[in-house]
């Protein structure tokens, strides 16, 4: 059948009013630029004619300011699901004039096929490749793409020139059969291939291709700072330790590492310590620093959702693909987080955190207990399942005004039982079969600044009895006091207790 180009303008009259749409793609990587933006405009128009317009949304992941800032500043979502970094987005849901699902990133395409999230009437997807008889090759992230383009009523697809259709190979696409009909997912190392390089499509769905040359978005860079180079040294030399101690395996384990400078810290700083052995990344999003170790032979071979690069890193890719195809597999979320493969390939899962409680528990997503941040990704796929699950996060936030650690967190991701360790610039407070009261005294000593040290002690020594010493009527000081004077700082206890 042959394929209709058409614009983006065109491309976006076959998405109405009360449509759920699903989009390609996990991080700007791999989301569709172009034809959402149109959608936006569109929403626009029909608004000032005085006419609803607003649809559902399904991504991946985060996506670019062309989807979710578009979309959030036309006023167009009416709910979003799973995961978000948009700053005007973030406004909207907060001012809660959208419904936004945050959820576990593995979980969403299931979801989708379980019926639990109802239908999708339109899949927007970027691709490298598409052939008349409906196959599609991705380009650099794939997020949920498999499954919305196999449940969608309708396909339009942005063909951009920016990726080569020779990376169709680097992709290993496959759904998972649903209950009581699963099996094992045949995942064994990270470089296993279970699925097939393309998606394939019934070619009637797709209704238009839209031909596009955007680069990908790329994040702002900030450069490492300090506090950022003690954190990835404190987790190499923590992990370098746990080698020696032969408690990982000598040949290592394959590392799940989170999105942003801590991570490529982390990893600039295993690069360099010969200590550990050239390893593999079993990952949800593949950063600049995998690459340039990969170059440099430190890493083997790096499985993820998505190439979350800088536009000069993903050229090298490109231009270099004999080198990169054999070492570099992109997959569904479903797989890239599943997990199931966590659990069984024995990841080490570095995650960042907002805030943490003294006794482990974990805040990834709520700022003082209410205001969203992103959401929690794919940091629980990853933590509750892998070998060893580490979180890291400077000491404190906003100048030392506020402290990362609190008596009790005001919002829960990721509870005591899933942390394993938490590593901050200050040293690592490794977590592993320690009681509660353990637990704390670790974190107090090895973690956090020492401004809070003297708060935190005194917490503890208020005497509360119970395996958690936890004091109900005050274990939330911290986060009132930021409210009232804005520094954590000038807490007394005496005016909460
Ligand atoms: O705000 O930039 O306005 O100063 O929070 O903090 O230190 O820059 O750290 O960008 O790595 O984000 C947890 C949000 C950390 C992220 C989180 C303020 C701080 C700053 C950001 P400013 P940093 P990061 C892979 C896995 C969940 C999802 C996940 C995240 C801003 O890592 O979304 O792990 N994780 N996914 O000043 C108030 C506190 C604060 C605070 C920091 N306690 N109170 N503000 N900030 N701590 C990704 C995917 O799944 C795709």
């Amino acid at each position: 059948m042959a394929l209709k180009f058409i614009t983006a303008e065109e491309a976006a009259t076959y998405v109405h009013n009360d449509d759920t749409v699903g989009f390609s793609g996990f991080t700007p990587s791999g989301c569709p630029k172009v034809v959402p933006s149109a959608v936006a405009k569109l929403a626009e128009a029909e608004h000032e004619k005085g006419h609803p317009f607003q649809i559902g949304m399904f991504t991946g992941a985060s996506t670019g300011d062309h989807l979710d800032g578009a979309l959030a500043r036309a006023k167009a979502i009416k709910f979003r699901m799973p995961y978000q970094t948009n700053k005007d987005l973030r406004a909207l849901l907060n001012a809660r004039e959208t419904n936004y699902v945050d959820m576990h990133l593995s979980e969403l395409a299931q979801d989708l096929r379980y019926g639990f999230l109802g239908k999708v009437d339109v899949a927007i997807v970027e691709a490298a490749d598409v052939t008349e008889d409906g196959e599609i090759v991705p380009t650099s992230g794939v997020g949920i793409l498999p499954t919305i383009c196999r449940m969608a009523d309708r396909i339009i697809i942005e063909l951009n020139a920016r990726h080569p259709k020779e990376i169709r190979g680097m992709h290993d696409i496959i759904e998972l059969q649903d209950p009581p009909y699963r099996r094992e997912i045949p995942v064994y190392k990270p470089s296993d291939r279970i699925g097939t390089d393309c998606v394939k499509v019934d070619p009637r769905k797709i209704v238009g291709v839209v031909r596009t040359n955007e680069p990908n978005e790329q994040g702002k860079f900030t450069p490492l700072d300090d506090v950022t180079k003690a954190i990835g040294q404190n987790v190499s030399d923590f992990l370098v330790a746990e080698l020696k101690a032969g408690r990982l395996p000598k040949e290592f384990v394959p590392l799940q590492s989170g999105v942003g400078n801590v991570a490529n810290a982390v990893l600039g700083c295993m690069g360099e310590n010969k200590d550990i052995p050239a390893f593999n990344i079993y990952t949800e999003v593949i950063q600049d620093a995998v690459i340039k170790l990969m170059k440099e032979g430190r890493i083997k071979f790096a499985s993820g959702c998505s190439l979350t690069v800088s536009n000069e890193v993903l050229d090298d890719i490109y231009a270099h693909l004999d080198f990169f195809k054999p070492r570099l597999l992109l997959r569904p979320q479903e797989i890239s987080n599943n997990p199931e493969v966590a659990r069984r390939l024995g990841l080490i899962a570095i995650n960042t955190a907002l805030e943490a409680d003294i006794f482990g528990n974990i805040n990834s997503t709520h700022v003082s207990g209410t205001r969203m941040m992103n959401g929690i990704g794919g940091s629980g796929d990853f933590t509750r399942s892998a070998m060893l699950s580490i979180f890291t996060t400077p000491s404190t936030a906003k100048g030392g005004t506020i402290s990362a650690f609190v008596p009790m967190v005001s919002h829960l991701d990721h509870s005591e039982h899933s942390v394993k360790a938490i590593i901050t610039e200050y040293g690592v407070a490794d977590l592993r079969g320690k009681s509660p009261m353990q637990r704390a005294r670790l974190i107090i000593d090895h973690c956090v600044h020492p401004d809070y040290k003297p708060l935190l002690n005194e917490y503890l020594a208020m005497g509360i009895k119970g395996q958690t010493p936890q004091n109900l009527k005050c274990c939330f000081a911290f986060h009132l006091e930021a409210a009232k004077s804005g520094d954590m700082r000038n807490l007394k206890w005496s005016d909460y207790v």
